[in-house]
């Protein structure tokens, strides 16, 4: 048997190959930081062999807790991704698992390959509705590329939607992949409405780097982006950088940051409630924007979800809060699940990459909705 990582998002640390009953694992640590739970590996040579998985110091990942009633993601192919029977005792996570072939990848989530990026960012820009520019280097020198869509009318309302600050989130990118299929089709009302009202400012994935190399939420020097936006460097977090430095020049009307959460069984978002400018207004646009994403996904909910900040005091090196703060505008942070929606759970693939683009696809109607009442605050004040 086999067990290599030498692609695009691989990591794990193989102890012992030699039963595969008791095959012996570790979580691999980001790369230039001690966080570790993100792992996509492939296994050779175990064809109708019953092969257990002993992930031994999962124990030590970012979020333990984040394995309960957690099943890991298997697949033959990497198109197709299927959950595998998987347990958490003793501080150990097991994949249980007797492959059909002789070859197979397993993996924390559905990964999202720089290769697929790339055509995303193509099918894009052949909707001939949508710019590519590039913001600048990465640490290991991949671009890091901005799409602007819409008529960028100085009238405009300007939406910033990223996604992917830690890279092991790739559900964010899968989110990302429905957005802008649904925000590019000329076919859409609520998209054409859309880009009659605002101009779109997207980053699909905020850590080229970090996903590259199978991190869970760094970048290749270390840094936790979503942890750089008071004072981002471009030694340290360029990709932080030069998208703060684009928001500055364009301004922002309404900004999401899409992540996965390793915890909770849920969809849902995390506000500005602790960040000083926080007032009436911004809570109205908050409900405004929850109440007609529950409306628009059975998926999205807004009883489970993050601890709120007391006033004033939110942790402004978080990209939510510094825009939110900094702009004045409504801000959120998306989270899907790693585990499953446990209010619509699916018993064979849990959430997924389909489910996170399907999400990504519903999310614009709540952003309609804002912008309608962004537009009448506009006709008030003038
Ligand atoms: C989270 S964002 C944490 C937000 N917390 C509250 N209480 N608003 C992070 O960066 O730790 C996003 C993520 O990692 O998915
Ligand atoms: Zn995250």
């Amino acid at each position: 048997m086999k067990i290599s990582t030498h692609f695009d998002g691989g990591a794990i640390i193989v102890k012992d190959l030699s039963d595969p009953e008791h095959i012996r694992l570790n979580l691999r640590p980001d790369n230039a930081s001690e966080f570790k739970q993100w792992f996509y590996f492939r296994l050779q040579g175990a064809a109708y062999t019953h092969c257990v998985m002993h992930f031994e110091n999962a124990h030590e990942a970012a979020y333990p807790e984040g394995w309960k009633e957690y099943q890991a993601f298997a697949s033959y192919d990497r198109q197709k991704w299927f959950r595998v029977p998987t347990v958490y005792e003793n501080g150990e996570l097991i994949i249980n698992h007797t492959p059909l072939a002789n070859s197979v990848y397993y993996a924390y989530f559905e990964p999202y390959t720089h290769e697929q990026h790339l055509n995303l960012l193509g099918e894009a820009q052949s909707s001939g509705l949508c710019q590519i520019d590039d913001l600048g280097n990465t640490i290991q020198g991949r671009d890091l590329n901005l799409l602007t869509i819409g008529n960028q009318a100085e009238s405009d309302l300007k939406v910033w939607v990223i996604a992917r600050q830690h890279p092991g989130e790739t559900m964010a990118e899968w989110f990302m992949e429905g957005f802008l299929a649904r925000l590019l089709d000329p076919q859409d009302p609520t998209a054409r409405t859309l880009l009659d009202k605002a101009t779109f400012y997207v980053v699909p994935n905020m850590n080229p780097d970090g996903s590259f190399l199978g991190n869970l939420r760094t970048n290749a020097a270390g840094a936790n982006l979503n942890r750089e936006w008071l004072a981002p460097s471009v030694e340290k977090s360029p990709e932080v950088y030069y998208v703060r430095e684009k928001m500055h020049e364009t301004g922002v009307d309404l900004f999401l940051d899409i992540h996965g959460d390793e915890s909770l069984p849920y969809n849902f978002v995390a506000g500005t409630e602790g960040v000083p400018t926080y007032n009436e207004r911004i809570a109205q646009l908050e409900n405004i924007f929850k109440t007609v994403f529950v409306a628009a996904s059975p998926d999205f909910q807004d009883v489970h979800g993050y601890p709120k900040d007391a006033a004033g005091q939110a942790n402004l090196s978080l990209a939510t809060n510094y825009v939110g703060n900094t702009f004045q505008c409504l801000a959120y942070t998306l989270e899907m699940p790693f585990k499953d929606n446990h209010n619509l759970p699916d018993d064979d693939f849990g959430w997924n990459g389909q489910r996170s683009l399907r999400l990504g696809e519903s999310i614009l109607t709540p952003i309609l909705a804002v912008c309608h009442q962004l537009e009448k605050e506009k006709n008030t004040s003038n």
